[in-house]
């Protein structure tokens, strides 16, 4: 059903804690961690507990969930300092757009100077 956990799902394991990240906020509705594989000094995830493949997909079931992860970002870009500099917030979405986790999530990155993509 739209929403449940899905068993081969990385990021629903996140969630219900069975495998490592390092999560940096958390509240009811979402899980922010940081990035393996970092593309900025800040690279944060922020994603909603509930399951739904893509942003776009999330924003259509569940808008109060989507809403949330865009709130979140926001929360983690100001307890990582960089509000004041700027920051980006991106959601690859499908596989053309690099998208490799099919659990919906905003990347929060920055840190260093991002170069104007469109
Ligand atoms: P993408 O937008 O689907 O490409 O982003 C997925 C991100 O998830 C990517 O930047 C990975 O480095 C990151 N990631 C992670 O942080 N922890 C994990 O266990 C896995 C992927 I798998």
């Amino acid at each position: 059903m739209a929403g449940e956990p899905q068993p081969d799902c990385l990021f629903c394991k996140i969630v219900a804690g069975e495998i490592p990240a390092t999560i940096v906020r958390e509240t009811e509705t979402t899980v922010a961690f940081r990035d393996i594989s970092p593309q900025a000094p800040t690279h944060v995830l922020v994603i909603p507990r509930v399951h739904h493949p893509d942003a776009a997909s999330l924003a259509a079931a569940d808008p109060g969930a989507a809403a949330d992860v865009l709130r979140e970002a926001g929360e983690v870009a100001a307890q990582e300092k960089v509000d004041g500099t700027g920051y980006r917030i991106v959601f690859n979405t499908g596989p053309g757009a690099g998208q490799t986790v099919f659990h919906a999530h905003a990347h929060v990155l920055g840190g260093r100077d991002l170069q104007r993509l469109v």
